[in-house]
């Protein structure tokens, strides 16, 4: 006969195996990386590439690049506009960065090397729920 000190260890194994699976289970976000093969670039109407395309908390913006040509800033709405590269929220630098969106609403990010962004390597996405 089974002793009930058995039954409840056997329950809390089954219940903790239940929520890891499920956590496992759980989707994780997208990858999107911008400009596609191009990467982040002169070249790549950033703006085209964001149509059809939908952007969720939790999915993650990949920029790939040469590290001495662009950077990556993040920015407000006002420096998106004017290429203001004073007051950037993030610097990224890398060359392969990935940015996860962690919330709702728009954001922004130029290029901050040279007049990059003026010549419109700038990107502006919706990020949603
Ligand atoms: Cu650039």
């Amino acid at each position: 006969m089974l002793h009930q000190g058995s039954w409840f260890t056997s329950l809390i194994t089954l219940s903790v195996v239940f929520s890891l699976s499920s956590l496992m289970l759980k989707p994780e976000g997208a990858n999107h990386t911008v400009g596609d093969s191009s990467g982040w670039e002169l070249l790549t109407n950033y703006t085209n590439w964001t149509q059809g395309r939908e952007f969720h908390v939790g999915d993650v913006l990949v920029f790939n690049y040469n590290k001495d040509q662009h950077n990556v800033m993040q920015v407000n709405s006002t420096a998106y506009a004017d290429c203001g590269r004073e007051n950037y929220i993030s610097l990224f630098n890398k060359g392969n960065d990935s940015i996860i969106m962690s919330e709702v609403g728009e954001h922004w990010f130029i290029c901050g090397m040279y007049d990059h962004c003026e010549n419109g390597q700038k990107l502006s996405i919706n990020v949603t729920l």
